[in-house]
């Protein structure tokens, strides 16, 4: 029997696609950097079936990646000749447990779902990201994904408590544990996750859940460097004590030209011109008291000067106009024409010298680039998006080494959120030491002795 026929019989004909039929969404690159050419595009219903595709694809040799919302930036999902599993139909939201504080879902339900469910039983799935609405909690899972909250609440592996995945050969492992304190052995759910595909496929999900903050004190501040920047966040997260949720910095050339574009369609929260724009928001459980505290932290800044200017969100409405600001970007990004985004990460010490080097070492290579920065600040986490003048791949690898140059120098992380794909995979040597690149390949053959799982992405086994 062919491999068609095989994956028709476990999936059924009507969820097996190929050649003309594969819509384009399962070709897709984010970044446009990659061409994706799957052979096969099956649709599994459950765990049952994913178990038997991955045995079928190993049985026949075929490499298959598992697809969640396709909102990747690194080229995860783009193959040659493989099978794309797309999770979508492993959509459920099995369980909301409040008084365990867990929800239980499929991997193909989208964070936004699983935000909303948990809030309407007055709980907190405290991972949230622009691309909320498409992107999955499988995705996000074997993405480790990071986005607004980190600071506070950490990455999508601070909120797996349980996990079910298919292995390699087609094993259903399954951890579906509701318990915060697991020390019985190796931790095998965080071995998998952040692999990006490499080491099993995700299938379901426990998480942790929060209380629901019952209050939110949001701000749009500008501030004269990343110096002030850095000691607002060190005094907000002490003067709130731990409620500062989220510390996003825009340097003022990403906030002009973004809040320039938007402001075609809605009025800009703040005037540019500014150094440096922080978004900041504090979640807690005393509206009143919480916005006073807020207040006070704010204008004592004001008054010596660390702050320059503010805005201070007045009501839900407001506040989701501070955070399109940070959020909004991609129509913006794409007014630029071909651009590229980084994910880096470095300590707060090493910040202003690698921004410094960072923008040097780009101009050296193409004077009349752009190059924004903005990024999770409080997680030492910075994004870059470059654009212009030349777009081809050699201007891509020159664009790639100015920056990762800089990273190297500081002893940073070429990825502190989007993960390394097939984008990364020949700078990992400039981020992580030969023998942990080894021990990652020995994991790797160990788990995955055929490399038939996403096959090429994080490194090139062989
Ligand atoms: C962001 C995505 C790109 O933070 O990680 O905007
Ligand atoms: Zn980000």
């Amino acid at each position: 029997v062919s491999l068609t026929e095989t994956l028709s019989e476990i999936v059924g004909k009507s969820q097996l696609f190929e050649g003309d039929a594969i819509d384009d969404r399962y070709r897709w690159d984010f970044m446009l950097r990659f061409q994706s050419n799957p052979r096969h595009v099956v649709r599994p219903a459950n765990t049952e079936e994913v178990s038997r595709l991955v045995k079928a694809a190993k049985a026949s040799g075929t490499p298959i990646t598992a697809m969640g919302g396709g909102t990747g930036s690194t080229g995860g999902l783009v193959v040659d000749n493989a099978i794309i599993m797309s999770l979508e139909r492993l959509n459920r939201i099995h369980e909301i447990d409040p008084k365990s504080m867990t929800m239980t879902v499929d991997a193909g339900v989208t964070v936004q779902a699983a935000q909303e469910a948990a809030e309407a039983q007055g709980l907190l799935f405290a991972l949230d990201l622009g691309a909320r609405g498409s992107a999955t909690v499988g995705g996000a899972v074997s993405t480790n994904a990071g986005g607004s909250r980190v600071l506070r609440w950490g990455m999508m592996r601070d909120m797996v408590l349980g996990l079910e995945a298919v292995l390699a050969d087609g094993t259903i492992v399954s951890a579906m544990t509701k318990v915060l304190k697991d020390n019985a052995g190796y931790d095998w759910k965080q071995l998998l996750i952040g692999t990006e595909g490499t080491l099993g496929i995700v299938t379901k999900v426990v998480i942790r859940l929060r209380p629901l903050p019952i209050s939110a004190q949001t701000a749009l501040i500008a501030v004269p460097d990343l110096d002030a920047a850095i000691s607002i966040l060190r005094s907000l997260e002490g003067e709130l004590a731990g409620r500062v949720s989220s510390f996003e910095l825009m340097w003022g050339d990403f906030y002009d030209y973004v809040a320039g574009f938007q402001a075609q369609r809605r009025p800009q929260p703040m005037q540019g011109g500014y150094p440096l724009y922080c978004l900041v928001e504090a979640l807690g459980g005393h509206p009143e008291a919480d916005q006073e505290a807020f207040e006070a932290a704010l204008s004592g800044k004001i008054e010596e000067g660390t702050i320059l200017d503010a805005v201070i969100a007045q009501s839900e409405r407001e506040r989701q106009a501070l955070w399109l600001v940070r959020d909004d970007l991609i129509e913006a990004f794409n007014e630029l024409g071909k651009w590229l985004a980084f994910d880096i990460s470095m300590p707060h010490a090493d910040m202003a010298s690698f921004i410094d080097e960072a923008r040097a070492n780009i101009a050296a290579v193409y004077p009349d680039a752009r190059a924004m920065f903005y990024g999770h600040i409080g997680d030492g986490n910075l994004h870059l998006v470059t654009a212009g003048p030349a777009d081809d791949a050699d201007a891509h690898h020159n664009l790639d080494v100015a920056v990762y140059s800089a990273v190297r120098r500081v002893s940073g992380s070429i990825s502190g959120e989007h993960g390394i794909g097939l984008q990364k995979r020949e700078f990992m040597s400039w981020t992580r030491s030969e023998a942990e690149i080894q021990l990652m390949k020995t994991i790797k053959r160990a788990l995955d002795p055929d490399n038939i799982l996403n096959p090429g992405k994080v490194f090139e086994l062989n």
